[in-house]
């Protein structure tokens, strides 16, 4: 399998792009040599730049849930686009998208549209703290919520677990309202807020993670976070990005019934173009300028192109849900790799929640970052390759989720599973 032009054009980009890539998730770092070019994608396949064809499951990190080039996406976006693809004004696509959120998320009463996830935390954070006058905000080591100062943080040395940056340009002064805590540790999140009485503006969580590999949390902890933050005052917020239309229709807070003050949207709100989303409670959200006083805006906030994308996908789930379907599938793909890793005497743990999921080369069932981090990273950088020579496109990281597309046929999943086996045993 050549992937000669991949690499040319890789090195072609290194001297124009840091990395070559404008996303660090693209650059292959978790898994070594150089990551693959596409040309085009259809249905549940990619094309690379030398023609070789790749079973998808990344799915754009998660935006193709409808697979690629979805025939009713297309034309909208092509008679979209002859018609303008950007005003700077008010659009009637902007309150559709809205009211299909609305009608879809149980704790979205009110909606503003951004660019991307990253926007939709920042913006979330910014509105907890200016509704609540208070500064802390709580997030779980191995949740990532996009590239906000903020929540670029690790847990610090001190007990208290009081941030510290983890990226050089974070102040010291913005990590300090940041308190870090593990995932589904109950005495851990009680504690945080008696030790801190009513100074918590917001604790904002992935309700089923996908950023240290797909992790489930506990009915307890879900709970908890909604009992304690009511109690404190403090609004809870539900970063769906990766979740939201992904796992159910009305995304993981349908699905295990707690409602959090605000939630965050991404990926599948797009249809694969930029549109991130942050909603909630009316109080909160008039809080926003301009019916309000905190500040958030953008150039290309709501524009139709963007719109058009993302009214078609959602539009495409509603009127035809591919979730029973979905969940089909991914207990077959999981089930075929359980049983492929216990043939072949493989210690494996795995985690999913409908089309998401992640297998991990770790005997233990991964509940936090700290089990995480013992999963033998080397060995799924050879499972991946090996998957790649076979034509099947894993995250490129131990650490991510997979997506199973609407395009995914039992045949693709049969595939799958035949060629996992082989790539476990490299
Ligand atoms: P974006 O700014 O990348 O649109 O969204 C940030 C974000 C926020 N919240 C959650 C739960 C997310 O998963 C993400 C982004 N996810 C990563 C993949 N795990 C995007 C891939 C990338 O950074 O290139």
């Amino acid at each position: 399998m050549s992937r000669a032009l991949s690499e040319a054009a890789f090195a072609h980009a290194k001297r124009l792009i840091p990395g070559g890539v404008n996303s660090p998730a693209r650059a292959f770092g978790a898994v070594g040599g150089d990551p693959l070019f596409f040309s085009r994608g259809e249905g549940a396949y990619l094309y690379d730049l030398d023609g070789n064809r790749y079973l998808d499951y990344i799915g754009s990190w998660g935006p193709m849930i409808l697979g690629h080039a979805h025939p009713r996406v297309v034309q909208d976006l092509q008679e979209t686009a002859a018609r303008g693809t950007s005003f700077g004004a008010p659009t009637e696509a902007e309150s559709h998208l809205a009211e299909l959120i609305i009608d879809a998320v149980p704790s979205v009463e009110k909606v503003r549209l951004v660019n991307s996830g990253t926007e939709a935390t920042m913006s979330a954070i910014r509105l907890a703290r200016g509704y609540t006058g208070r500064d802390i905000i709580v997030k779980f080591a191995g949740n990532y919520h996009g590239h906000v100062d903020s929540l670029l943080v690790a847990a610090g040395s001190s007990a208290a677990t009081l941030a510290v940056p983890n990226s050089p340009g974070v102040t010291a002064g913005t990590a300090k309202d940041t308190l870090v805590l593990a995932y589904n540790d109950v005495s851990g999140l009680k504690a945080a807020f008696a030790e801190r009485p009513r100074q918590i503006a917001g604790v904002i969580v992935e309700p089923v993670v996908g950023n240290m590999g797909c992790v489930i949390p506990s009915a307890e902890f879900l709970t908890t976070l909604r009992e304690e933050t009511a109690r404190d005052g403090a609004v809870l917020i539900f970063d769906e990005v990766m979740t939201g239309f992904r796992v159910a229709y009305g995304g993981a807070q349908s699905l295990y019934g707690v409602i959090p003050d605000l939630t965050t949207l991404g990926k599948i709100v797009g249809g694969g173009l930029p549109v991130g989303a942050y909603g909630g409670k009316a109080e909160i959200m008039n809080q926003i300028l301009p019916e309000g006083k905190v500040f958030q805006a953008g150039t290309l906030s709501g524009n139709p192109l963007a719109t058009a994308a993302g009214i078609a996908t959602l539009e495409t789930l509603r009127d035809d849900p591919p979730y029973a379907r979905l969940e089909h599938l991914g207990a077959k793909l999981a089930d075929g790799l359980r049983r492929a890793a216990v043939a072949v005497d493989v210690p494996h743990s795995i985690a999913r929640v409908g089309s998401m999921m992640t297998f991990f080369f770790n005997p233990d069932v991964v509940t936090d970052w700290t089990v995480a981090a013992r999963c033998d990273t080397a060995r799924f950088a050879r499972y991946f390759w090996k998957l790649i020579n076979s034509g099947v496109y894993m995250p490129c990281s131990q650490y991510e989720a997979l997506f199973i597309s609407a395009a995914h046929t039992e045949a693709d999943i049969d595939e799958t599973i035949a060629a996992a086996q082989e790539a476990m045993l490299a």
